[in-house]
């Protein structure tokens, strides 16, 4: 009697204590436990911690992957002259070439867009090309522009550019419309307006834009590689995003063949701006044979609108430039806009 008597007296006094240490070390194990099996899960397969490593060297570990992950090596900006030209080149046009083929040559180029792997490039560029019923030259010129490009090292996308309906084409427009459609997509540095049947010769000839607007066409083909006269700005032109915006880009009112070329020209030397040009045994350029396209007839007010640009255009460019977006297709190798841009 005495003895449970004494027992009970005992487990009376250290109850509290006891039970109190038992559960402190219950949940010590259990937390402790679960905690380095959370960082084991999220641990590289590689990693192999070994007994005794404590939860500081954990911790290192989780942070040095952590980096490796998240902060590659930083790319050098590509050199000023691309390792990668050729110079002149013999230009083919096949005529058994597809799309397919294109695509093939280039599977590098992802929704028309293209950068260099291993450095980076010096501008970012967007090619945009007016179009409408000339499939040919627009495998053609997707067909030569897109190593070219890759050659000079750049990061860039293509644009076409498509006119719907069959109103009267306006290049001048649709240029206005793909410099407005690209800057959606990206903070472009530079801007080529480019026809869709110049194919360039030369892979010195930079697409990349100066200090002053450049006219890349100094001649071709059909015209002996002659500049077809002076202040001539039509073809291919590179102009920053500023210095476009600056110009108010293009006029809206040229409908039709002829004048929206010397219009922007008028524009930049408004402004005062200096059109600059690369040397003309680099600035040539084949043109695919094409008879004047139906719907694209010569604009006979095309003369009185050059006479009125420096009153109007303030008011008539970029600034003022509707259109109804019908579809933005990204293809492989460009990226089609479709726009309505209604008629004259
Ligand atoms: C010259 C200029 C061009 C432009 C034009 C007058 C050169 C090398 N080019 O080209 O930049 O100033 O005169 O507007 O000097 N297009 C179509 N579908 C059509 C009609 C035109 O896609 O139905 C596009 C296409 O990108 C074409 C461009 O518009 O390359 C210019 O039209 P063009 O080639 O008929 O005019 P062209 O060669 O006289
Ligand atoms: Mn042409």
């Amino acid at each position: 009697m005495a003895f449970f008597f004494h027992l009970k007296r005992i487990l009376h006094k250290y109850f509290l204590p006891l039970f109190l240490l038992l559960s402190l070390l219950v949940w010590f194990t259990a937390f402790s436990g679960g905690k380095l099996k959370s960082f084991h899960i999220s641990l590289a397969p590689t990693q192999t911690l070994y007994k005794g490593d404590s939860l500081k060297d954990e911790l290192n570990i989780l942070v040095k992957a952590s980096n490796r992950i998240d902060t590659p090596k930083p790319k050098e900006e590509c050199p000023q002259e691309s390792p990668l030209l050729r110079g002149a080149v013999k230009l083919t046009f096949e005529p058994s070439l597809t799309l397919k083929d294109v695509e093939e040559e280039n599977k590098e180029v992802t929704e028309g867009q293209y950068e260099p792997l291993d450095c980076t490039s010096r501008q970012s560029v967007a090619i945009l090309i007016p179009h409408r019923n000339r499939e040919r030259h627009l495998l053609y010129i997707l067909h030569h522009l897109h190593p070219f490009l890759q050659r000079q090292q750049l990061h860039y996308s293509i644009y076409i550019i498509q006119q719907a309906g069959d109103e009267t084409f306006n290049r001048a427009k649709l240029l206005n419309v793909g410099y407005l459609e690209a800057l959606k997509d990206y903070d472009w540095d530079c801007f080529i307006f480019h026809d869709v049947d110049l194919v360039p010769e030369n892979d010195h000839n930079l697409y990349v834009c100066d200090e002053q607007p450049k006219h890349l066409v100094v001649g071709r083909n059909a015209t002996g590689y002659k500049l077809r006269y002076k202040g001539y700005f039509g073809g291919v032109t590179a102009l920053t995003k500023d210095q476009f915006y600056q110009v108010n880009g293009f006029s809206n009112a040229y409908w039709g063949w002829g004048g929206e070329d010397d219009d922007l020209r008028i524009r930049v030397e408004l402004q005062k701006m200096k059109i600059v040009r690369p040397p003309s045994d680099v600035a040539r350029y084949t043109m695919v044979f094409h008879n004047r396209d139906s719907g694209n007839e010569i604009n006979k007010y095309r003369m009185e609108l050059l006479r009125k640009t420096q009153h109007v255009w303030r008011k008539d460019g970029i600034n003022s430039c509707s259109y109804k977006t019908l579809s933005i297709q990204r293809l492989p190798l460009y990226v089609n806009v479709t726009v309505d841009i209604g008629k004259p």
